[in-house]
């Protein structure tokens, strides 16, 4: 082994020659997306939708770890549009990352860009959508990662394997809902069916004789590989008188957690085994809203539905519906989250930027008050009091070749002022600052963030996701963060990684991360109006000392603003 690392040091081209068989266990996977649009009916309802390939949901795409991806995407429809690859940690790719105007600028119709990336130390499903206005409500897919060639699961082998992804479905164009609401200064219509696999099920009208269906045979297990791309809820899901073994979330594997129920936020990604060992037929696989307002309004009672069906039976019987919790079962909704631990874990301990964020929301006036929110004014999201500003330029590019008054480098890493955040918070703290404001880290730092969730407007849940980057969800909890007290029952021994954290409702959330990735990164609320309302940060991750710990230039075909 001396001898080897001796070699290894010596002679860099010996080096290259011992690492290409392993190189070589790793693929070149291309992909063409052609973005277009569909006629498709759902609950009764005809829309032309934006889709990929033809498809809704798009394209499933199926990699091993260790391969490279190149998905060359062809915009042939009528809207700007750019592609996300949710999770990917994009180590030496921020080009290939995708969100509008924060790494790119939009592929405008008839023009293409090819997204480039290797997938590095991810196993398990992660997903890709549309990061531009509403888009990613149809078009997203799922992002299947397998272990390298030789390698194995560390559970055992399922008889099949299933995408299972959970959406929402509106009888209307959804950049007019979103575009209208954004006009108006309100929230936008909620959908008008939820779904699985796109079909919303025997409980929405018109829909039954589409359900989606999963045949089993009796005593194999089969693995579920359950993406939520819903827009603006949170899930809960189960499957009848199946208990399901949770083995990992977000492309990385959890401690085996056998549960009859998940609660799957926007963005999250999870795998579980289920064992088809009962006696009959049919069993309804279903989701219904985790709805955290305390109000309750703003969802569909109705559950969507797809079928697990044992081989053999006779497709005509009833099948059984799970239970739900109430749409507002908090501690249950947050039980399930907290019980997640880590299969291998590797916790930084010591934390170089420590950030306290406040979110959720403000109300910023309108001219003669004249939009349709509370007193004449239009909701907006943000963080630390600063409502994000979507800049004309992408803030990567605007950073790579130095263009000046695009961003700001003076994101705060605490609010400006100590209020009883989760409390009744006072009127003349509802307006925040608007601005378009990036944290910069310096390379290889390791950061906490704890997220205070306010009670401006409203509490609610929310789903942050960061990209770029998975981190550990080290501690949460209820009402204000104390950080005196709750540090103390941090777990730094296995918690889960994750790539989105629903912020418990009227709560916080503490997570770790190491800033290994150079370039610019998104962190957003994965509610989709949410983040259209400014719900939005970026860090600007600096270059390190390493060749390899550089932002490499833009691939020659990066659209331009
Ligand atoms: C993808 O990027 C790698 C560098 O990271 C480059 O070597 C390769 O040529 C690129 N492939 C395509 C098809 O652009
Ligand atoms: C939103 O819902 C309202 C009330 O149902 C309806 O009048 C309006 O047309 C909807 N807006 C869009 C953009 O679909
Ligand atoms: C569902 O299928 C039944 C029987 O094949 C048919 O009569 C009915 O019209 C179908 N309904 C819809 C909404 O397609
Ligand atoms: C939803 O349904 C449950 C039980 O079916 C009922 O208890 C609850 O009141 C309903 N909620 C709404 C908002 O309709
Ligand atoms: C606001 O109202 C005043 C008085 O009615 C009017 O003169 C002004 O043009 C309005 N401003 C806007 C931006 O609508
Ligand atoms: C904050 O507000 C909550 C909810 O109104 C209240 O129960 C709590 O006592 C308040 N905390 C402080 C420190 O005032
Ligand atoms: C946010 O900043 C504005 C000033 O831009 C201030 O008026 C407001 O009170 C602040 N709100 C909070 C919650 O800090
Ligand atoms: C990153 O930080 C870790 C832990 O502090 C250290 O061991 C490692 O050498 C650092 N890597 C680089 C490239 O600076
Ligand atoms: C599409 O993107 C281009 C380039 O950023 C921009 O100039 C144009 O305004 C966008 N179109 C729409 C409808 O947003
Ligand atoms: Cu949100």
């Amino acid at each position: 082994m001396a001898r080897l690392s001796r070699v290894l040091k010596l002679a860099p081209l010996i080096c290259i020659i011992l690492i290409a068989p392993w190189m070589a266990s790793a693929a070149l996977v291309r992909r063409k997306f052609t973005i277009g649009t569909q006629s498709v009916t759902r609950v009764c309802n005809t829309q032309t939708i934006v889709t990929v390939n033809g498809q809704f949901p798009g394209p499933t795409i199926s990699v091993r770890e260790g391969d490279n991806l190149i998905v060359e995407v062809d915009n042939n429809g009528p809207y700007n549009v750019t592609i996300h690859w949710h999770g990917v940690k994009q180590l030496g790719s921020c080009w290939a990352d995708g969100p509008a105007y924060i790494t790119q600028c939009p592929i405008t119709p008839g023009n293409k860009f090819t997204y480039n990336f290797t997938i590095t130390g991810q196993e398990g499903t992660l997903w890709w959508h549309a990061h531009i206005s509403y888009l990613r409500a149809t078009v997203h897919g799922a992002l299947l990662i397998l272990p390298r060639a030789g390698k194995v699961y560390p559970f055992p082998k399922p008889a099949a394997e299933f995408p299972i992804i959970l959406g929402e479905w509106w009888n209307a164009n959804v950049e007019d809902v979103i575009a209208d609401a954004l006009k108006r200064g309100v929230p936008p219509n909620d959908s008008d069916a939820y779904t699985i696999n796109s079909q919303p099920g025997d409980f929405f009208p018109c829909s039954a004789n589409d359900t989606a269906r999963i045949l089993v045979e009796r005593e194999k297990t089969y693995l579920l590989r359950i993406v939520n791309a819903g827009m603006l809820h949170a899930s809960f899901f189960k499957i009848a008188q199946h208990k399901m073994t949770l083995v990992a979330v977000d492309a990385v594997y959890t401690k085996p957690y056998t549960t009859d129920l998940l609660l799957i936020q926007p963005g999250n990604t999870m795998d579980v085994l289920i064992k088809a060992n009962q006696q009959s037929e049919l069993y309804y696989i279903g989701t219904r809203v985790y709805n955290s307002q305390p109000l309750g309004t703003g969802y569909l009672n109705t559950s969507a539905t797809a079928i697990l069906q044992y081989k053999g039976s006779s497709i005509s019987s009833a099948p059984l519906l799970p239970n739900f919790p109430a749409f507002n079962d908090k501690p249950t909704a947050f039980k399930f989250t907290k019980n997640l631990r880590s299969l291998r874990p590797s916790v930084p301990k010591n934390v170089d930027e420590e950030m306290f964020i406040t979110e959720g929301f403000g109300l910023v006036s309108c001219p003669n008050n004249s939009c349709a929110g509370i007193n004449g004014g239009k909701a907006v999201g943000s963080f630390n009091n600063i409502s994000f500003v979507e800049p004309e330029i992408a803030i990567l590019q605007a950073y790579y070749n130095g263009i000046s008054r695009v961003f700001t480098r003076d994101f705060p890493n605490n609010p400006p002022q100590t209020f009883n955040y989760t409390g009744s918070v006072p009127r003349s703290l509802w307006e925040p600052e608007l601005g378009t404001k990036v944290k910069v880290l310096k390379f290889n730092s390791t950061v906490q963030i704890v997220f205070q969730n306010t009670g401006i407007i409203t509490i609610q849940n929310h789903p942050i996701h960061l990209h770029g980057h998975d981190f550990y969800l080290v501690g949460q909890g209820f009402g204000n963060y104390n950080s005196r007290t709750d540090p103390a029952n941090f777990n730094l021994v296995n918690p889960q990684m994750l790539n989105t954290v629903g912020v418990p409702t009227g709560g916080w959330a503490a997570i770790r991360f190491v800033a290994n990735n150079p370039g610019v990164w998104l962190m957003h609320c994965h509610f989709e109006s949410h983040s259209a309302l400014g719900f939005d940060m970026v860090f600007l991750t600096e270059d390190g000392p390493g060749y390899s710990d550089k932002l490499p230039p833009p691939p020659l075909d990066l659209p331009k603003c």
